[in-house]
């Protein structure tokens, strides 16, 4: 009898146990990737509580999901990245039964992802964007004088105006696999390249101008360039316009713009994805789902200034934002993008070597 009450106590716990961890989800996400009132709204509509972490290196979360045991139910790799962690056995495959907001995915935009996750079996691509330069129009203006080449990576990678530009701050992404490949670009070599050599090319000049940069940083650099801290950021397209909106927010007169150069730039597909050994898959497709409603990502794209791939949100998009060019580059420039290449682990470790020895300078 005592047993039995025993039994049923523990069962009823266990229940409750079970019942509680249903309704947490354990999100891992970029920062300054969000809409304000996102997870509030889904909490509201699902009764799911999120714990939400964020990161913003590309290489600091690979880490976390090659080690396992994350407790993450979503994360957002960048398409390149997550490639390579899908062939380690990284991710689950989505159950497209519990995804119907999948209607609303740009189909164009969807195949070009599924280059890196064939079929899309495993991702859903959250936002895009690209790898370009945000600067402060007044300093640079200052400095460099009218002619500045604004629409060019010269504005950072010939060493004479990175050397005139130091004194008000530059700054370059703790990103090795999106810098070089720009360098690469601007030398006039491949930036899909899988040389060696041309990576140490594009590691001859980051270390030529190493002597002019601030500081390697991703997501520092939104605050600085907005409040005038620095004054030329390579950075990502969507972080340069926050910049620009805080520094209008504030009536600081710092006005910034960003520019996707002339000789081209890194396109990227931040993809949500579910680990494979997420706590709780239920409610991760239910977030994905959630998060691929229309309005939900027109809020989001209008938060954060990232351009979507959600075909049905387009038309809830501020004009400002669908209409720049910036954010939606124009066939011309589209022409010009780049996407990344996947990298084998001996090209990887030369990256590595290189970028150490950048960012220490020595
Ligand atoms: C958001 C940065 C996301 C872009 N702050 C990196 N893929």
């Amino acid at each position: 009898m005592k047993l039995k009450i025993v039994a049923a106590v523990v069962a009823a716990v266990a229940a409750q146990a079970a019942s509680a961890q249903d309704n947490v989800l354990n999100v891992y996400n970029w920062s300054d990737y969000i809409a304000e009132d996102t997870l509030e709204k889904f909490t509201a509509a699902t009764g799911i509580t999120v714990n939400y972490d964020v990161y913003d290196s590309n290489e600091v979360l690979e880490a976390k999901m090659l080690a396992g045991n994350s407790g993450y139910d979503v994360v957002v790799p960048t398409s390149s990245f997550m490639q390579r962690q899908i062939a380690a056995g990284v991710y689950q495959p989505l159950n497209r039964d519990l995804l119907p907001n999948l209607a609303n995915m740009d189909p164009a935009l969807m195949a070009s992802a599924a280059t890196y996750d064939p079929g899309n079996e495993h991702s859903v691509i959250y936002m895009w964007g690209t790898t370009g330069i945000g600067y402060n129009t007044a300093k640079v203006e200052e400095i460099l004088g009218a002619d500045a080449p604004t629409n060019s990576w010269a504005l950072v990678f010939d060493p004479a105006n990175a050397e005139k530009l130091a004194e008000c701050g530059i700054t370059m992404l703790d990103a090795p696999v999106e810098m070089l490949p720009a360098a690469m670009n601007y030398l006039g070599l491949d930036p899909q390249s899988t040389d060696a050599a041309d990576f140490e090319k594009g590691a001859e000049l980051l270390m030529q101008i190493r002597p002019y940069i601030r500081y390697f940083h991703s997501s520092q650099y939104i605050n600085d360039l907005a409040n005038g801290e620095v004054c030329v950021s390579i950075g990502w397209s969507g972080d340069i316009f926050i910049a620009q909106a805080r520094a209008a927010e504030a009536e600081n007169g710092i006005d910034i713009a960003y520019v996707i150069p002339d000789e081209g730039a890194l396109q990227w597909f931040d993809m949500l994805t579910i680990p494979v050994d997420a706590p709780n898959p239920a409610a991760a497709h239910a977030f994905i789902n959630f998060i691929m409603d229309a309005q939900i990502t027109a809020d989001i794209t209008n938060y954060v200034w990232y351009a979507n791939a959600n075909a049905a949100s387009l038309p809830l998009v501020d004009e400002e934002i669908t209409s720049d060019p910036g954010i939606f580059p124009t066939p011309a420039a589209k022409e010009r993008l780049w996407n990344s290449v996947p990298y084998d682990s001996r090209l990887d470790r030369t990256i590595t070597r290189l970028w150490t020895t950048i960012l220490t300078g020595q």
